[in-house]
């Protein structure tokens, strides 16, 4: 199997609402491993860091203050085209625009609080790994018996 791997985070509204599992076992359904995983509360500067490219924009105030208003599930994803196939599981950002059987549009209706992130690209996977896990990510290699059905 390919060992891309993605940075995909329960945000603080899908912890609260109790869909940590249900965003876990999709993510497992679809024949992706978990590699590692935290409950973090990260702090405001933290955050800023995570989202320094969307600086400029209007809502990044607002973005980061419901980030860091309750603990996200930070999790590393690996597989087969994990970083373009999560970002399809987890549906368009906007929950209007989400295919129901998405994530998001089975989960969500708003913008500002749609459940989780997931990396865009491979290069930005790799930098998101790196700040929320640590440039050494401790991530588990495992072999399950059914990877080699999936
Ligand atoms: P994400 O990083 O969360 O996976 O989302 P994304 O790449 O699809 O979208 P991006 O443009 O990077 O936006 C990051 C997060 O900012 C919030 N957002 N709010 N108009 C708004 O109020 C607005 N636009 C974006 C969303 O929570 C989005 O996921």
């Amino acid at each position: 199997m390919a060992t891309e791997q993605t940075f995909i985070m329960v945000k603080p509204d899908g912890v609260q609402r109790g869909l940590v599992g249900e965003i876990i076992a999709r993510f497992e359904k679809r024949g992706y491993q978990l590699v590692a995983a935290k409950l973090v509360h990260a702090s405001q500067e933290h955050l800023e860091k995570h989202y320094e490219d969307l600086k400029g924009k209007g809502f990044f105030a607002g973005l980061v203050k419901y980030m860091a208003s309750g603990p996200v599930m930070a999790m590393v994803w690996q597989g087969k085209d994990v970083v373009k196939q999560g970002r399809v599981l987890l549906g368009a950002t906007n929950p209007l625009q989400s295919a129901p059987g998405t994530i998001r549009g089975d989960f969500a209706i708003d913008v500002g609080r749609n459940i989780c992130h997931g990396s865009d690209a491979v290069d930005s996977a790799k930098k998101e790994i790196a700040l929320w896990f640590g440039e050494q990510t401790p991530t588990i290699a495992y072999q399950r018996s059914a990877d080699s059905w999936i």
